[in-house]
């Protein structure tokens, strides 16, 4: 079964939707910097401060401050004897990826796949104006699509020439695109 994963994927296409069920299936630490980030947004903390307006314009939060965040989660996780998790919207571009790297080579662990969650924009967009977030309407979102392709999509083939690549249809009821995950990882 495996045990460190990654979830790519456009912009509501339910990377946390996923994420937060399957984490609390198999006990893996669920690490989602956009979660992390609006925690220290609600909490006014300096980082949350310097994240807030990059995020209300669908841009992408310093690739150092999230470093710093992701590195304490996964230092203390298996500072502790853990080793599970489950990375939900990180990496989101190639220097974010070469540091993931990078880091679990100083931890000595290794990605076991990469789950590409794969919708149409139509729908991408509807689920997201469905949801509602300060970040969710039409123009943010059009511009959270644009460096979505723009920054994260060339971690795709980052990732398939790895061979560690899989995707999956995330349309469709969260049950369903549940099973079709669950179906990768045994
Ligand atoms: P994230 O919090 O990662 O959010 P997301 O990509 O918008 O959504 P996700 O794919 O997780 O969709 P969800 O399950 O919520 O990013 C927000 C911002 O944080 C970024 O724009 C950026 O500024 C910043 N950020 C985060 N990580 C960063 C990083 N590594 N580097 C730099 N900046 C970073 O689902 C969306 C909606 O669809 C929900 O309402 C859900 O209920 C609904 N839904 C889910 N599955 C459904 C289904 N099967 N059917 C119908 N509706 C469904």
């Amino acid at each position: 079964m495996k045990q460190r994963l990654l979830f790519l994927g456009p912009p509501g296409a339910g990377k946390g939707t996923q994420a937060e069920q399957l984490a609390k299936g198999r006990q893996l630490l669920h690490l989602s910097t956009g979660d992390l980030l609006r925690a220290e947004v609600k909490a006014g903390s300096a980082l949350g401060q310097q994240a807030e307006a990059v995020m209300a314009r669908g841009e992408l939060v310093s690739d150092a401050l999230v470093l710093a965040i992701v590195r304490s989660r996964l230092e203390r996780q298996a500072e502790e004897g853990g080793s599970g998790w489950l990375l939900d919207g990180f990496p989101r571009n190639l220097a974010q990826a070469e540091a993931l790297e990078r880091l679990l080579a100083e931890l000595g662990q290794q990605i076991e796949i990469v789950v590409l969650l794969e919708l149409d924009d139509s729908v991408l967009l509807q689920r997201l104006l469905s949801r509602g977030r300060a970040d969710d309407n039409e123009a943010v979102i059009r511009h959270r699509l644009e460096v979505y392709r723009e920054q994260t999509a060339p971690l795709i083939r980052y990732y398939q020439e790895k061979g560690l690549l899989e995707g999956v249809d995330a349309s469709g009821p969260v049950e369903a695109i549940a099973a079709r995950i669950t179906a990768l990882l045994d």
